[in-house]
């Protein structure tokens, strides 16, 4: 251990000495004006090393962690990445599940708790959501690979054969949405629209009432 101290502070003195140490005397004017100018541009490099060693590492450092800590506050969240099994899926009792099932070209709509479907016309199928609710959507493909994208809501998963994908959300906002298919899937692709209208509880419930039968004005 001392002796290892005596080495390191050995090694310091010689750089001090050397670093302080007068420059032996210059053998020409020439020589001194050299000699000169190379020991100011060497103090002003010190700085500049410094600088760089310090952004390109500790300061680095600090952003790709910041970028880290700020992405997985997000994508852990289950309204951008449902990661739940199904018994997650539409737990409360307000809470809406609908199953998109994408087609060769269109999509089928299905409400599977209270057993309502929806038809698409013109621009497609159009589910209708409560606002300020739970909403969950159960994705999948009768045929090829097809996408489930709603952008203003920033939904958005594949649509694959065999396979459930989960999307949750809850839109504050009433209005209608535009979605569409968002994976290239033959002839007829751009026309796979369908759409989200966003109504209040109540204006849901009669809806639902009327599709099921059960409303009085149905
Ligand atoms: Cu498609």
């Amino acid at each position: 251990m001392n002796a290892k101290r005596f080495g390191l502070a050995s090694l310091c003195a010689a750089v001090l000495v050397t670093l302080l140490a007068q420059p032996a005397a210059a053998q020409s004017v020439s020589a001194e004006l050299i000699n000169g100018l190379n020991e100011k541009l060497l103090v002003v490099a010190i700085p500049i090393t410094l600088l760089v060693e310090i952004t390109w590492t500790i300061a680095t450092a600090v952003i790709l962690l910041f970028v880290g800590v700020a992405s997985y506050g997000v994508m852990a969240n289950d309204t951008v990445e449902f990661t739940g099994g199904e018994e997650e899926i539409a737990p409360d009792e307000n809470d809406v599940l609908v199953e998109a099932n994408a087609y060769q070209w269109g999509w089928n709509m299905q409400y599977p708790e209270q057993n309502v479907w929806v038809n698409g016309t013109g621009q497609g199928p159009t589910v209708v959501l409560p606002a300020n609710q739970d909403v969950y959507f159960s994705v999948s493909s009768d045929d090829v690979i097809h996408g489930f994208h709603a952008p203003e809501l920033g939904l958005k998963t594949d649509a694959i054969p065999n396979q459930q994908n989960y999307l949750k959300t809850n839109i504050s906002e009433t209005g209608t949405y535009q979605g569409y298919c968002s994976e290239y899937c033959g002839i007829a692709h751009s026309q796979m629209y369908f759409n989200i209208k966003v109504v209040d509880q109540a204006e849901y419930e009669e809806w639902l009432a009327e599709q099921t039968g059960d409303g009085a004005s149905a």
